[in-house]
């Protein structure tokens, strides 16, 4: 299935033959290739080379380095179509999606090219007569990428490309269920590289690894940050780890996201975006719409208008004209009906969430996206499954509302749908969601890359991607400069 496409992108077969780890397309649950683990030695041998590519790639000048990401963002339009049907056939996205995540890629290239031509660096007045302070931005160091399954190619270039034209090295360990679409992005990569000429040896190398192999990486002092995206759990481990080195973490986390459905919303795009964020991708993105808090006087109607458009859903072969393709694996599909079980349990009252095509893919895991109305936000409702299940809580007061969107232990996204300017602007304040990401008339998922991306609480608090997330790749001084023939000191010392 993708011997052809894999070679089309540059990679050699050995790298996806004849190793011991198989790899499975969630579409059909056939194994497709297999590739080799990598241990701690190799994992130790890389941060070497890293190390010394960093030596000399913090020299070369930024304008100069964001050149490798302009021509990788040439080399990634080149093959978009391919690399999307990679991540379709290694994660199950369907098509749109898949072309979508590799759109994804090349903004932020075109990002992090304008931005090497923008570390800006403050001037400050000095409270010295003949001084003057300004801060510099200068490279960090290695910069370890941990990756998800769920967005296995775009993630790891929002951190490649803005830790390269900050002038730092990068290595990256993928979730194990996607080395394939990785290994294409090496190999993309390295077509860049050579149109480039003159980059060092192992300035972005790829780690095919397990939890053996994060640990080496997560626990080398070298590695200046570990910028980790997947599950809360997987943050606990980490960012302690990290933090008790001292080094730097990013850390994007789980999300519950909500929406706010206010009584003055207008309901057809609500309706639309309720659709995309909560079944989009399978409901398998940390911003998929989770918790749908609506008003008790629309809420039948918009409960009764989303069960109607989840009943037209088409679900299947993510490469074909579907807009739901499967879960990544059968862990997640057990998990999905704990889930549902568990919010039966709890009083609510479940709509969808079967199996589908078991006969057609009996080693895949389709499914209906489901609803569950529930009587309060329980247990199950505060946390995160990683599947499309949508629970629906009703609201009378706004504040009300605004509780429930914050009373979880996540803080990614959310949104609301009003429109009241007064609702939209509170949702929005001080006082308002407490989440990374606050949306109005816009669903909790799909954002774009000149934002910074993240969350707060248990997502980690995190930002990738734009804005002035750059600055976390980058190490801050603080440089004072005296030009007098005095040496006055500062808060007024007199010391002689
Ligand atoms: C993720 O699921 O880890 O906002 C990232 C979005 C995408 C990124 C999701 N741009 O849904």
């Amino acid at each position: 299935m993708v011997d052809g496409l894999l070679k089309n992108l540059g990679v050699c077969a050995t790298a996806f033959t004849g190793g011991h780890h198989p790899v499975h397309t969630p579409i059909d649950g056939s194994a497709i290739a297999s590739v080799t683990l990598e241990g701690k030695a190799q994992v130790l041998a890389k941060i070497e080379a890293a190390d010394k590519a960093f030596q000399a790639w913090r020299n070369v000048p930024a304008p100069r380095r964001g050149e490798l990401i302009r021509l990788f963002g040439e080399v990634l339009r080149e093959h978009k179509a391919q690399l999307g049907e990679l991540v379709s056939i290694e994660a199950g996205k369907i098509t749109q999606e898949g072309l979508g995540e590799v759109q994804e890629m090349i903004d932020i290239c075109d990002f992090a090219v304008g931005l090497s031509r923008q570390l800006y660096g403050l001037t400050i007045a000095s409270e010295r007569p003949g001084h003057h302070m300004r801060e510099t931005w200068h490279p960090l160091g290695l910069v370890g990428v941990i990756s998800a399954f769920n967005f296995p190619v775009a993630v790891w270039a929002w951190n490649t490309t803005l830790a390269l034209v900050c002038g730092n090295a990068v290595l990256w360990k993928p979730s194990e269920k996607t080395p394939l679409t990785a290994l294409a992005c090496q190999a993309l990569f390295e077509k860049a590289l050579a149109k480039f000429a003159d980059a060092p040896e192992g300035l972005s190398q790829l780690i095919i690894g397990d939890r053996d192999a994060g640990e080496a990486l997560v626990d080398d002092p070298r590695v200046a940050l570990i910028s980790a995206t997947g599950s809360t759990r997987m943050g606990r481990e980490v960012g302690p780890r990290v933090a008790a080195r001292f080094g730097r973490s990013i850390l994007e986390l789980g999300g519950n996201n909500a929406m706010i459905l206010a009584p003055s919303a207008d309901l057809d795009l609500a309706v639309r975006g309720i659709l995309f964020s909560a079944v989009g991708t399978a409901g398998q993105r940390c911003t998929t719409l989770r918790r749908l808090i609506v008003h008790r006087s629309v809420k039948d109607e918009v409960v009764a208008r989303v069960k109607a458009a989840y009943a037209k859903v088409r679900i299947g072969d993510p490469r074909q004209d579907n807009l739901v393709g499967p879960l990544i694996d059968k862990q997640s599909f057990d998990a999905m009906q704990d889930a549902l079980a568990r919010a039966r349990d709890e009083g609510g009252s479940v709509f969808g969430g079967e199996r589908q095509l078991q006969e057609q893919y009996p080693n895949a895991y389709y499914v209906t996206p489901a609803i569950a109305e529930m009587p309060a936000q329980s247990d199950v409702v505060r946390h995160e499954t990683f599947a499309p299940i949508l629970y629906v809580l009703a609201y009378d007061e706004f504040e009300e509302a605004l509780r429930l969107n914050n009373e979880v232990p996540q803080g990614l996204s959310s949104c609301i749908f009003t429109t009241d300017l007064r609702e939209a602007e509170r949702f929005q304040s001080a006082a308002g969601s407490d989440c990374g990401i606050a949306n109005v008339n816009i669903g909790t998922s799909g954002a774009e890359i000149g934002g910074a991306f993240g969350g707060e609480k248990e997502t980690g608090g995190g930002r990738e991607s734009g804005s002035d997330s750059w600055k976390a790749y980058m190490r801050r001084q603080t440089n004072t400069v005296n030009y007098s023939r005095e040496l006055p000191l500062a808060q007024g010392i007199v010391f002689d």
